[in-house]
Protein backbone atom coordinates (compact mmCIF):
# COMPACT_ATOMS: atom_id res chain seq x y z
CA UNK A 1 0.00 0.00 0.00
CA UNK A 2 2.81 2.44 1.33
CA UNK A 3 5.00 1.73 -2.27
CA UNK A 4 1.69 1.82 -3.95
CA UNK A 5 0.77 5.58 -2.43
CA UNK A 6 4.70 6.74 -3.29
CA UNK A 7 4.15 5.11 -7.07
CA UNK A 8 1.85 7.89 -7.27
CA UNK A 9 3.46 10.65 -5.53
CA UNK A 10 6.67 9.88 -8.22
CA UNK A 11 4.42 9.65 -10.96
CA UNK A 12 2.33 12.80 -10.12
CA UNK A 13 6.01 14.47 -9.46
CA UNK A 14 6.67 13.37 -13.23
CA UNK A 15 4.11 14.23 -15.18
CA UNK A 16 4.62 17.54 -13.35
CA UNK A 17 8.31 18.14 -14.21
CA UNK A 18 7.17 17.26 -17.73
CA UNK A 19 4.19 19.84 -17.97
CA UNK A 20 6.54 22.57 -16.52
CA UNK A 21 8.52 21.52 -19.15
CA UNK A 22 6.39 21.68 -22.09
CA UNK A 23 4.89 25.08 -20.93
CA UNK A 24 8.69 26.77 -20.34
CA UNK A 25 9.87 25.36 -23.84
CA UNK A 26 6.16 25.69 -25.37
CA UNK A 27 7.01 22.53 -27.64
CA UNK A 28 10.59 24.12 -28.28
CA UNK A 29 12.26 20.89 -27.33
CA UNK A 30 13.48 19.62 -30.55
CA UNK A 31 13.95 23.32 -31.49
CA UNK A 32 16.39 23.95 -28.74
CA UNK A 33 18.40 20.27 -29.09
CA UNK A 34 18.85 21.95 -32.55
CA UNK A 35 20.12 25.63 -31.12
CA UNK A 36 22.42 23.68 -29.21
CA UNK A 37 24.13 22.07 -32.30
CA UNK A 38 24.01 25.55 -33.90
CA UNK A 39 25.36 27.14 -31.22
CA UNK A 40 28.72 24.80 -31.17
CA UNK A 41 28.99 25.25 -35.26
CA UNK A 42 28.58 28.60 -34.85
CA UNK A 43 31.44 28.78 -32.56
CA UNK A 44 33.47 26.64 -34.50
CA UNK A 45 32.84 28.88 -37.67
CA UNK A 46 34.19 31.74 -35.91
CA UNK A 47 37.11 30.80 -34.44
CA UNK A 48 37.69 29.84 -37.41
CA UNK A 49 37.07 32.83 -38.93
CA UNK A 50 39.10 34.71 -36.62
CA UNK A 51 42.40 32.33 -37.37
CA UNK A 52 42.11 32.65 -40.74
CA UNK A 53 41.54 36.67 -40.03
CA UNK A 54 44.72 36.07 -37.87
CA UNK A 55 46.55 34.80 -40.86
CA UNK A 56 44.99 37.05 -43.74
CA UNK A 57 46.65 40.45 -41.41
CA UNK A 58 49.73 38.28 -41.07
CA UNK A 59 50.09 37.82 -44.88
CA UNK A 60 49.57 41.73 -45.18
CA UNK A 61 51.64 42.97 -42.82
CA UNK A 62 54.68 40.50 -43.95
CA UNK A 63 54.22 41.29 -47.97
CA UNK A 64 53.81 45.30 -47.11
CA UNK A 65 56.10 45.69 -44.19
CA UNK A 66 58.67 42.88 -44.05
CA UNK A 67 58.32 43.14 -48.07
CA UNK A 68 58.42 39.55 -48.41
CA UNK A 69 56.15 37.96 -51.78
CA UNK A 70 52.59 36.59 -51.43
CA UNK A 71 53.53 32.63 -51.19
CA UNK A 72 57.16 33.93 -48.51
CA UNK A 73 53.83 35.69 -46.47
CA UNK A 74 51.54 32.95 -46.26
CA UNK A 75 54.21 30.16 -45.86
CA UNK A 76 55.28 32.34 -42.67
CA UNK A 77 52.15 33.53 -41.66
CA UNK A 78 50.60 29.86 -41.33
CA UNK A 79 53.80 28.48 -39.87
CA UNK A 80 53.33 31.44 -37.35
CA UNK A 81 49.54 30.83 -36.48
CA UNK A 82 49.67 27.17 -35.89
CA UNK A 83 52.86 27.37 -33.42
CA UNK A 84 54.82 24.98 -36.06
CA UNK A 85 57.56 27.76 -36.38
CA UNK A 86 60.38 26.01 -38.21
CA UNK A 87 62.25 28.95 -37.86
CA UNK A 88 63.02 29.24 -41.87
CA UNK A 89 62.25 32.98 -41.67
CA UNK A 90 61.63 35.78 -39.60
CA UNK A 91 60.63 39.57 -39.20
CA UNK A 92 63.64 41.33 -39.68
CA UNK A 93 62.55 45.09 -39.37
CA UNK A 94 61.88 46.70 -36.17
CA UNK A 95 57.45 47.54 -37.01
CA UNK A 96 57.34 43.86 -37.62
CA UNK A 97 58.93 42.48 -34.49
CA UNK A 98 56.45 44.64 -32.48
CA UNK A 99 53.16 43.59 -34.92
CA UNK A 100 54.68 39.70 -34.09
CA UNK A 101 54.62 40.36 -30.60
CA UNK A 102 50.69 41.07 -30.24
CA UNK A 103 49.88 39.34 -32.90
CA UNK A 104 51.64 35.83 -31.99
CA UNK A 105 49.76 35.94 -28.46
CA UNK A 106 46.54 37.09 -30.23
CA UNK A 107 46.62 34.12 -33.25
CA UNK A 108 47.94 31.33 -30.47
CA UNK A 109 44.98 32.27 -28.57
CA UNK A 110 42.99 31.98 -31.61
CA UNK A 111 44.00 28.59 -32.43
CA UNK A 112 43.51 27.20 -29.64
CA UNK A 113 40.16 28.58 -29.22
CA UNK A 114 39.32 27.06 -32.50
CA UNK A 115 40.78 23.31 -31.08
CA UNK A 116 38.77 23.76 -28.03
CA UNK A 117 35.41 24.46 -29.97
CA UNK A 118 36.51 21.69 -32.57
CA UNK A 119 36.64 18.93 -29.34
CA UNK A 120 33.47 20.17 -27.70
CA UNK A 121 31.36 19.69 -31.12
CA UNK A 122 33.10 16.52 -31.50
CA UNK A 123 31.75 15.29 -27.34
CA UNK A 124 28.23 16.83 -28.29
CA UNK A 125 28.06 14.80 -31.52
CA UNK A 126 29.06 11.21 -29.25
CA UNK A 127 26.74 12.23 -26.95
CA UNK A 128 24.01 13.28 -29.35
CA UNK A 129 24.36 9.61 -31.07
CA UNK A 130 24.82 7.77 -27.71
CA UNK A 131 21.41 9.42 -26.49
CA UNK A 132 19.91 8.04 -29.68
CA UNK A 133 21.36 4.93 -29.50
CA UNK A 134 20.36 4.32 -25.97
CA UNK A 135 16.60 5.36 -26.33
CA UNK A 136 16.50 2.79 -29.71
CA UNK A 137 16.96 0.11 -27.50
CA UNK A 138 14.40 -1.94 -25.90
CA UNK A 139 15.24 -3.06 -22.01
CA UNK A 140 16.21 -7.24 -22.04
CA UNK A 141 15.38 -9.17 -18.54
CA UNK A 142 19.23 -8.51 -17.48
CA UNK A 143 18.76 -4.48 -17.74
CA UNK A 144 15.18 -4.70 -16.40
CA UNK A 145 17.30 -5.91 -13.37
CA UNK A 146 19.95 -3.35 -13.28
CA UNK A 147 17.15 -0.67 -13.65
CA UNK A 148 15.32 -2.05 -10.54
CA UNK A 149 17.76 -0.24 -8.01
CA UNK A 150 15.42 -0.91 -4.85
CA UNK A 151 14.69 -4.74 -6.23
CA UNK A 152 11.01 -4.39 -6.13
CA UNK A 153 9.92 -6.09 -8.58
CA UNK A 154 8.93 -3.59 -11.22
CA UNK A 155 11.07 -0.43 -12.22
CA UNK A 156 9.52 2.62 -11.45
CA UNK A 157 9.63 5.78 -14.23
CA UNK A 158 12.26 7.63 -11.59
CA UNK A 159 15.01 4.24 -11.64
CA UNK A 160 13.78 3.60 -15.85
CA UNK A 161 14.93 7.79 -15.82
CA UNK A 162 18.21 6.69 -13.84
CA UNK A 163 19.09 3.88 -15.88
CA UNK A 164 18.90 5.89 -19.38
CA UNK A 165 21.00 8.23 -17.64
CA UNK A 166 23.16 6.26 -16.50
CA UNK A 167 23.50 4.61 -20.51
CA UNK A 168 23.92 7.49 -21.51
CA UNK A 169 26.76 8.55 -19.96
CA UNK A 170 25.06 11.84 -18.47
CA UNK A 171 25.33 10.45 -14.78
CA UNK A 172 28.18 8.58 -13.22
CA UNK A 173 27.17 5.81 -10.14
CA UNK A 174 29.74 8.20 -8.61
CA UNK A 175 27.30 11.31 -8.99
CA UNK A 176 24.40 9.32 -7.85
CA UNK A 177 26.24 8.31 -4.60
CA UNK A 178 26.41 11.83 -3.83
CA UNK A 179 23.01 12.62 -4.35
CA UNK A 180 21.61 9.68 -2.34
CA UNK A 181 23.94 11.11 0.48
CA UNK A 182 22.95 14.40 0.28
CA UNK A 183 18.93 13.19 0.11
CA UNK A 184 19.71 11.34 3.17
CA UNK A 185 21.08 14.32 4.94
CA UNK A 186 17.95 15.82 4.70
CA UNK A 187 16.22 13.10 5.31
CA UNK A 188 15.96 13.96 8.63
CA UNK A 189 12.92 11.75 9.91
CA UNK A 190 14.51 8.54 7.68
CA UNK A 191 11.14 7.98 5.75
CA UNK A 192 12.41 8.18 2.57
CA UNK A 193 11.26 11.47 1.36
CA UNK A 194 12.02 15.20 1.92
CA UNK A 195 9.56 17.03 3.95
CA UNK A 196 8.33 20.79 4.88
CA UNK A 197 9.48 19.97 8.01
CA UNK A 198 12.99 17.94 7.80
CA UNK A 199 13.44 21.52 5.63
CA UNK A 200 12.98 23.78 7.98
CA UNK A 201 15.03 21.46 10.77
CA UNK A 202 17.95 21.57 8.86
CA UNK A 203 17.43 25.19 8.14
CA UNK A 204 17.30 25.90 11.97
CA UNK A 205 20.26 23.56 12.52
CA UNK A 206 22.65 25.22 10.15
CA UNK A 207 21.62 28.68 12.31
CA UNK A 208 22.34 27.27 15.55
CA UNK A 209 25.27 25.70 14.12
CA UNK A 210 26.80 29.17 12.40
CA UNK A 211 25.35 31.20 16.19
CA UNK A 212 27.47 28.68 18.49
CA UNK A 213 30.22 29.71 16.17
CA UNK A 214 29.90 33.41 16.17
CA UNK A 215 29.74 32.85 19.99
CA UNK A 216 32.60 30.62 20.60
CA UNK A 217 34.42 33.39 18.20
CA UNK A 218 32.94 36.34 20.36
CA UNK A 219 34.76 34.50 23.56
CA UNK A 220 37.51 33.72 22.03
CA1 LIG B 1 11.93 -0.76 -8.39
Amino acid sequence: MVSYVLDLQENHLLRNVKRVADMEAAGSVIIDVKKGRMRIRMKVALALCVVVLCIGIGVGVMHFVEKLGWLDSFYLSVMSVTNVGYGDRAFRSLTGRIFASIWLLVSTLAVARTFLYLAEARVDKRHRRMAKWVLGQNMTVSEFLAADIDQNGFVSKSEYVIYKLKEMGKVSEKDILQICLKFDKLDTGNCGKITLADLMQSHHQVRFNKFLMVLLECKK
